[in-house]
């Protein structure tokens, strides 16, 4: 193909696009809302002249490269180039800096990504170059970054800040934080009295010290046990419509490289399902404390219960109370977690919940950074959450109902299970009857067979039960 053809080809695609972009922007423009993100929003802007000059600057930057697609919020811009694919970004980073800028957005790379790759992915560096280049492809980085000058966007500095701000600060807690007790030598008498009873969180600080794990998950042992196999992580698998299994050596690959503000979580519930990684629960003995759990009973039935967790700085759980408000015990065997707690009926600042007139509750919680940056800093003295860092060695006991946090402050290998025990049954059996009729019934059948001593409390409360 000679020259002109290749740059005629190219206007025509450009042309393309560009009608393209028009229909989406016209069919999205009325139904979505900005969020108050867009760096171009008409702020009324009464501060020094100089501001207003560098506003204007930009302005003229932004409304030169992008012509007429302009007068979108930034917001918009990306959500409308979400519906494109890889080479019709590569065409449009090509067309001027803006574009490039808003083309080049790693988070529509990592959906990109996902999508064809699945799980079959080694990370590059960037999810661009994932995305583009072949598993064996080395390929030098081709040119420096492109320096926009003049040319701000609210919504990708701030996904960028996220992503990239040292976790140095949130390492250690604030002088006067209230923190969860530590101890050791603890007699199961006295874990039941001092903490179960009361439904307060402890750290044990001298069972997981002893386990196997602490000398076999390192990640280099890891790699030679099991880094050709697959695991289960918290991102959805597009096609699949599950969840997306990595191979553990790919997978650690992305945690060393990768720069996402809320990166991939390895989070295998489905490990003792697997001939080759069952092996793994060998190397680790449920805690006396927590031994006590009705619903082994359910046997095959039961819900996800037991969790290998392993992830890279900054990933981590937004805040949750757990399935069925039963308790968990979270052991961490390598690296830092900070944790922040709340008992259940504090909801914790910064999660928006949604009530039916069942009294029933969704909520919705920002990523641990976002929390961290957004609402932490604004949390009213009367407010204050229980926080702790968990460290190597330590297991954590999170008592029913509680709302927890985890941000990974290192890389982390961790384990974690659920249980239902003589203090937490009767809530559990409510939220059991609450939202599963089915998996209710065989519990109740179940226990009744085993544990006939055991008796289904009479009173739990449906209706408005968990306010
Ligand atoms: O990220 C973590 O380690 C916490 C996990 C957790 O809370 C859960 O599995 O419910
Ligand atoms: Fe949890």
């Amino acid at each position: 193909m000679s020259i002109e053809d290749q740059m005629a080809n190219q206007n025509n695609r450009m042309t393309e696009l560009t009608q393209k972009l028009h229909v989406l922007s016209n069919n999205s423009a009325n139904t979505q809302s900005t969020n108050g993100e867009s760096s171009h929003q008409s702020q009324s802007s009464n501060s020094s002249q100089k501001r207003n000059k560098k506003k204007k600057n930009e302005d003229d930057i932004r409304t030169r490269d992008l012509g007429p697609f302009h007068v979108l919020p930034d917001t918009l811009i990306l959500y409308l180039f979400k519906s494109l694919d890889e080479e019709q970004l590569c065409a449009l980073a090509l067309v001027n800096k803006v574009f490039n800028v808003f083309a080049t957005d790693e988070e529509l790379w990592k959906t990109l990504c996902i999508k064809k790759k699945r799980g079959h992915f080694l990370f590059k560096g960037t999810w661009k170059r994932t995305t583009l280049l072949g598993r064996d492809q080395i390929k030098p980085f081709p040119y420096k970054k492109i320096e926009v000058d003049g040319f701000y966007s609210r919504i990708l500095y701030k996904r960028w800040y996220r992503s990239t701000v040292p976790l140095t600060q949130w390492s250690t807690l604030p002088p006067g934080t209230p923190t969860v007790d530590r101890r050791s030598n603890l007699s199961l008498k006295e874990f039941i009295e001092e903490y179960d009873k009361k439904n307060k969180p402890v750290i044990i600080t001298d069972v997981v010290t002893k386990w196997k794990a602490m000398k076999e998950w390192t990640k280099e042992n890891l790699l030679k046990r099991f880094g050709t196999k697959k695991f289960k992580t918290d991102e959805v698998d597009f096609y699949a419509k599950e969840k997306l299994y990595m191979v553990l050596s790919d997978y650690f690959e992305y945690a060393n490289l990768n720069q996402d503000e809320d990166p991939i979580y390895l989070f295998d519930d489905r490990f003792n399902e697997r001939e080759e990684v069952k092996e793994l629960l060998n190397d680790y003995e449920v805690p006396i404390y927590f031994k006590e759990d009705y619903l082994q009973y359910l046997e095959d039935e039961r819900p996800p219960f037991r969790w290998i967790v392993v992830g890279p700085p900054r990933s981590g759980s937004p805040f949750h109370v757990d399935p069925y408000r039963t308790a968990a015990w979270n052991a961490l065997i390598s690296g830092r977690k900070r944790w922040t707690l709340y008992p259940y009926e504090k909801f914790p600042p910064g999660v928006d919940v949604d009530w039916d007139e069942d009294g029933n509750f969704d909520s919705d919680s920002p990523e641990p950074m976002k929390w961290f940056i957004n609402d932490y800093p604004h949390i009213k003295p009367n407010e204050l959450p229980l926080e702790c860092i968990l460290e190597a060695g330590e297991v954590i006991f999170i008592p029913s109902g509680w709302w927890h946090q985890v941000l990974n402050l290192t890389e982390t290998i961790a384990v974690t299970q659920n249980f239902c025990n003589a203090q937490n049954f009767d809530i559990v059996c409510a939220e059991l009857e609450f939202d599963d009729d089915d998996m209710c019934e065989d519990f109740r059948d179940k226990l009744a067979e085993n544990r006939p001593e055991i008796k289904w409390p009479t009173n739990t409360v449906k209706s408005g039960f968990r306010k």
